[in-house]
């Protein structure tokens, strides 16, 4: 899916000490990390996101449990569950994100590529299409 990616990183597994995943910038992503959030303790019937980015990157990576996270462009959409702390869902602008059906001890951790910027977020659905159907005609989608 267009602006959507999922990847996989390399799994450092020793069956007597355990297993270390690293995340480099530019190298296991597409882009350098200027950031770094997580969401954890969201009860399972609540539902977060409901909007998109004008230019942020992000990869969104479920550290424990599990979360269902659904994808839309004007074109197309998906609905990926995230269940490894060794795979990163990649979402890109102007895509519209929600996640939900946070599993019992969720936490969810996301790389961004730019500070935190209310400015970047398209919350309103109409603004989103119109603004969406722009930049993807750009794009020539
Ligand atoms: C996204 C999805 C996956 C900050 O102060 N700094 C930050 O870096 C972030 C991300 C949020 N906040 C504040 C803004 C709000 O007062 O934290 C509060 C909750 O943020 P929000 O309602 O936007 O959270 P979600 O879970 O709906 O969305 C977040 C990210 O904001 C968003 O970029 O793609 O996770």
């Amino acid at each position: 899916m267009i602006n959507v990616d999922l990847v996989d990183f390399t799994v450092h597994h020793d069956p007597d000490y355990g297993t270390l995943v690293a995340v480099e910038g530019a190298q296991d992503l597409p882009f350098e990390i200027k950031r770094a959030y997580y969401i954890y303790g969201v009860p399972n019937r609540q539902r977060r996101g409901f909007h998109a980015h004008k230019a942020l990157n992000q990869a969104l990576i479920c550290l424990s449990g599990h979360v269902m996270v659904h994808v839309t462009t004007p074109y197309e959409h998906q609905e990926l569950l995230l269940d490894s702390p060794s795979k990163a869902l990649l979402v890109g602008p102007m895509v519209w994100r929600e996640m939900y059906n946070f599993s019992e001890g969720a936490v969810l951790l996301v790389l961004a590529d730019r500070h935190y910027e209310e400015a970047d977020y398209i919350r309103d659905c109409d603004e989103y299409a119109f603004c969406a159907s722009t930049y993807f005609a750009m794009k020539e989608v």
